[in-house]
């Protein structure tokens, strides 16, 4: 039997906590939850995804771009809002780093001072299957949970896990119609 995998997309205080640049409502309340299905959850590797923005990022208001400041490198906002506490391998996967792109999928960042890609690491370890968590639904939940699938892992979406930033009212909805489209299991 392949394995399986647990992807936790951007529990950082930006999006997770109430004083964060990009707070998504709701998301304080997933992390116990997650914390919990990191600990006892039935996976044999854990992931973690983090935006990992440089000052100078393009997708920034004061760059042109759509979004307040948020996730910068080593900044409160871009720590992890959640304890990972597990005996498990867990893989740190970093993504908008580069100033000029932005990157919502986790499948388009690298481990943390590596240059390794996330689809090599999950195959290296015998992953075939994978859940996705975390923030947001309509943004970086979808875009992994959707190249996960491109990239051959059977996956799902745990919609108790996630929250959606709905800067329009609906796109969660429509978000949850794009993933299902593509192929992803929404449980
Ligand atoms: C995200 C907006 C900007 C996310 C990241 O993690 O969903 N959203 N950067
Ligand atoms: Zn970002």
């Amino acid at each position: 039997m392949g394995k399986k995998a647990l992807i936790v997309v951007d529990m950082q205080n930006d999006f997770a906590d109430p004083k964060g640049a990009l707070y998504v409502k709701g998301g304080e309340k997933l992390i116990k939850k997650i914390e919990n299905l990191i600990k006892n959850g039935p996976y044999d590797l854990i992931v973690v995804t983090r935006d990992w923005h440089p000052k100078n990022h393009c997708s920034f208001k004061e760059n042109g771009g759509q979004w307040p400041k948020h996730c910068v490198q080593y900044s409160w906002g871009a720590e992890f809002a959640i304890k990972i506490d597990t005996n498990k391998i867990v893989v740190d996967i970093v993504k908008g780093d580069n100033p000029d792109r932005d990157d919502y999928s986790g499948f388009n960042g690298h481990a943390y001072r590596f240059s390794a890609k996330l689809k090599y690491i999950l195959r290296e370890y015998g992953i075939t299957s994978v859940d996705v968590v975390g923030l947001a639904l309509d943004y970086c939940v979808k875009a992994t949970a959707i190249d996960a699938v491109k990239s051959g892992f059977k996956t799902r979406v745990l919609l108790k896990y996630t929250k959606a930033v709905n800067l329009k009212p609906g796109d969660e909805q429509r978000a949850i119609e794009e993933i299902k489209k593509n192929g992803v299991k929404i449980k």
